[in-house]
């Protein structure tokens, strides 16, 4: 930048702060419709509801979003990020919350944009190329909080028709893209809400408006008992009846994850004890077009390591040391079971190929032809860990074709979608 010293002090000083110089306003005749002064005359909102909201929602969000990541960074993990194997049920735990979070925000999202609509038409549009940025910011935590709500709903619901892309990589980047939109968004907004919640609480109706309201509804024959006047809502009725709502919601899916609430769970895709064997499924074998393979009498599991080569059919699977093992299958979709498989040991048929459980990596591929849950791998942590089964069994009978019959991946702590069902290949010191 070219100095001038000849220039007076505030004039550079203004200068300097461009984006806060005053841009010159529309033409005046813009403003009609929701552009016009008063458009929105609701006393329901105020600073206050909407920093309230705000905060909820804050809190939700946030919550959904570290639970969301550990998510990502236990499906897809860097080398520096360990996943504990105990407890068995904390993924249950952390998933549960991500979607019971997520749902909760379905009425917080909607009440909180109704409090703030209205700045949509605020005039004029853009006062200082610092006003059209911080507007910029956000649209784009609205239409990031949006797009997460409503795909997570899509997501937990099973329905892709509306999403032409593949929902968990648009949701993971969109995650970043809310979280830091939501981060500026407080940034901003702090000082805005603690002045809000410092001041005393003013009364629900402003008296001037429910003396205004009094009037009008004494004009209005219908409603000329005055009582009627203030039927309207409260301030502290609309945050009530916000909360009932998340509480709701909530009420009526986490069931989908905590057993004994099962029977509440009206409004949740799954219930946990739904199911053949009483354990929801999410691909049944015939939507991954395995039925003729997994039955098929000449099925063997082959199981390739650095020290040999086994091809093992269902006899053969049952004659070696069986374990049983209570552990949960907790999908991403936020819905959870716990069962009681029964089959054998990773642990030991790694060691029959001639390499170490403690320092393998697996990789388990299902008979499944293709898509993208076909494989998963399993850690070494996870490898040598007594309760990562092959499983043949659920609840003592053996594997229903739709939870993976004849072998199914079962391990403790792990995501729903690497607990690979129709096992047909084992590969020892594969890719990590
Ligand atoms: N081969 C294969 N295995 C799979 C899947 C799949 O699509 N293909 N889905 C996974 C998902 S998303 C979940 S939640 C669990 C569910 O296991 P269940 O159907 O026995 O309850 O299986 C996993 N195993
Ligand atoms: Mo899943």
């Amino acid at each position: 930048m070219v100095r001038h010293p000849d220039a007076p002090l505030n004039e550079r000083r203004r200068r300097a702060r461009w984006w806060l110089a005053p841009l010159p306003p529309p033409p005046a005749a813009l403003r009609r419709g929701p552009l016009r002064p008063d458009a929105f005359p609701s006393p329901l909102r105020s600073t206050r509801l909407t920093s309230r909201l705000g905060i909820a929602l804050g809190v939700a969000f946030g919550v959904c979003f570290l639970t969301g990541l550990l998510s990502h960074l236990i499906q897809h993990p860097p080398g520096w990020f360990i996943w504990p194997s105990r407890p068995v049920w904390l993924y249950r735990l952390t998933q549960g919350v991500h979607v019971a979070t997520g749902l909760a925000s379905v009425p917080l999202l909607g009440v909180k944009l109704w409090s703030v609509y209205p700045r949509l038409f605020t005039w004029p549009p853009v006062r200082s190329v610092a006003h059209a940025a911080e507007r910029a910011s956000v649209g784009v935590l609205v239409a990031a909080a949006l797009f997460q709500v409503i795909g997570g709903v899509l997501n937990i619901s099973r329905w892709y028709a509306p999403m032409p892309f593949f929902f968990t990589t648009g949701h993971y980047w969109v995650g970043w893209l809310a979280a830091g939109a939501l981060l500026v968004h407080v940034g901003v907004q702090l000082p805005v809400v603690t002045a809000a919640l410092a001041r005393p609480q003013p009364p629900d109706l402003p008296p001037r408006r429910a003396e205004a309201a009094v009037a009008e509804a004494a004009v209005d024959e219908s409603a000329a008992d005055p009582a009627v006047a203030r039927r309207g809502m409260s301030r502290r009725g609309l945050l009530t009846a916000t909360a009932a709502a998340a509480g709701l919601i909530t009420v009526t899916t986490v069931g989908e994850t905590i057993r004994p609430l099962s029977g509440l769970a009206v409004l949740a895709p799954r219930r946990p004890d739904v199911g053949p064997q009483r354990v929801p499924v999410n691909k049944s074998a015939d939507g991954a077009g395995v039925r003729a393979a997994a039955l098929d009498p000449s099925y063997r599991l082959l199981v390739d390591g650095p020290g040999g080569h086994l091809s093992l059919d269902v006899a053969a699977l049952n004659a070696l040391p069986q374990h049983t093992a209570d552990l949960p299958i907790a999908c991403v979709e936020g819905w959870s079971a716990t069962a009681t498989w029964t089959g054998v040991r990773l642990a030991d048929l790694v060691a029959l190929v001639g390499a170490d459980p403690a320092r393998a990596t697996v990789l388990v591929e299902s008979l499944q032809a293709a898509g993208r849950y076909r494989s998963s791998t399993v850690p070494p942590q996870l490898t040598r860990d007594p309760l990562t089964l092959i499983a043949l069994r659920v609840g003592g009978e053996p594997l229903h074709i739709d939870h993976g019959h004849p072998a199914r991946l079962i391990a403790p702590n792990r995501p729903g979608v690497l607990q690979t069902k129709w096992i047909g290949r084992i590969a020892v010191g594969g890719p990590r």
